[in-house]
């Protein structure tokens, strides 16, 4: 795709995939082999003797952090919670966030209408060989991988400078316009939450800013269709977000989320008026590691469709990645390198999704690994 606008950003390209949308239309009882996870003699999946029912993700209330006195025992009480649940579940959600119901609504109705376009309109929106942004699939490196059960649609939202243009163009208007609100809506969410974590790390909010007020958005649309063997097929695969914060928009009532919790998986109920917010590999970095990007995954179910939406914020485009300056003048050590932050996502992008690998390839210690 040619671009109006010189400067906006490829991160990357993904092979091409068929619609998962369009094969689940086709009554089959048995998915390709391209899908296939695991095959019929193994342990599945997806196990019921994993008993997590009792285990969930903390809920804050971020009114409570936005509107009251910052000398409150409240105010210290909620902080500390939100603290305790980046270090320890790297996951929660909230509530009272500030982004209007009738807003949540409105992008909900238009994602979903989004999905149902006729395939030779969806054709018109779909990646090109050379940039993953668009629906598809991202991270198909061979042709031998094994693919999720999900159709996405991905996309750089802000700054307005990275945008594909052309894409934006042939978004459909009222998508298009209601996208807007909500991801100005969405990146002042974000900006708020790191501001609270910036205050509970004691990271200066002066580096915080200039970190994040020009950061990078990016969005990305998820359609997990039925599914007619949901025990060997996932999805999304497991792994950590490559950005700072993530904050999820759970459009439908049905369970899909899971959280790797203590080696096993937890599911996020989706919660009325709730969105999920986790920390990314860029904050596990900038905190030097004090809060955690845990693995999570999708799982899809035999009867019913579910539709997600997670907003991708990470760091300004001109900064370097790396520990705060500020935490790792309290903490004498880094435990991550410093790359710039362009780098980094180039990297992320040209690999397979597995895991934390890629995190791991920051670490200090990993690097002695491989330089020794
Ligand atoms: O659909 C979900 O709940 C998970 C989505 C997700 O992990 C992602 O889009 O990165």
């Amino acid at each position: 795709m040619e671009n109006h606008n010189d400067e906006s950003i490829n991160f990357g390209r993904s092979l091409i995939v068929p619609s998962v949308q369009e094969l689940a239309k086709k009554s089959i009882t048995k998915i390709p082999p391209r899908y296939v996870r695991q095959d019929h003699n193994q342990k599945p999946l997806i196990t019921s003797s994993d008993d997590t029912s009792n285990l969930s993700v903390p809920v804050i209330d971020l009114h409570t952090l936005f509107a009251t006195d910052s000398g409150s025992s409240t105010y210290s009480s909620e902080l500390s919670k939100l603290h305790t649940a980046a270090k320890q579940w790297g996951f929660f959600q909230v509530i009272n966030h500030g982004v209007s119901e009738p807003l949540l609504e409105d992008f909900k109705r238009e994602v979903l209408n989004f999905f149902k376009l006729p395939m030779e309109e969806k054709q018109k929106l779909w990646q090109e060989e050379d940039n993953h942004e668009g629906f598809g699939q991202l991270f198909v490196v061979s042709e031998e991988q094994k693919l999720d059960w999900c159709d996405m649609f991905y996309i750089t939202t802000l700054p307005h400078n990275l945008r594909q243009f052309q894409l934006f163009q042939k978004l459909p208007p009222v998508l298009r316009e209601k996208l807007e609100a909500y991801s100005t809506e969405i990146k002042k969410l974000a900006m708020a939450i790191l501001g609270q974590m910036a205050k509970a790390l004691g990271i200066d909010g002066e580096e915080m800013s200039e970190l994040f007020d020009d950061g990078v958005q990016s969005m990305r649309m998820n359609y997990y269709p039925p599914c007619p063997e949901p025990e060997s097929a996932l999805g999304f695969t497991p792994h950590s977000d490559a950005d700072a914060l993530t904050i999820l928009y759970q459009l439908t009532e049905t369970e899909g989320l899971q959280v790797r919790k203590d080696g096993k998986w937890v599911s996020v109920k989706p919660l009325p008026n709730a969105l999920v917010v986790n920390i990314g590999d860029i904050m596990e970095i900038i905190t030097n590691g004090v809060y955690k990007s845990i693995e999570h995954r999708a799982i899809v179910h035999s009867n019913i469709e579910r539709l997600s939406v997670a907003t991708f914020y990470s760091s300004s485009m001109g900064t370097e990645l790396g520990p705060a300056r500020s935490l790792v003048a309290q903490q004498n050590i880094a435990n991550f390198r410093r790359v710039p932050l362009e780098e980094y996502f180039k990297g992320f992008f040209a690999r397979k999704l597995d895991g934390k690998s890629f995190l791991d390839y920051m670490k200090v210690e990993e690097l002695k690994k491989n330089v020794t």
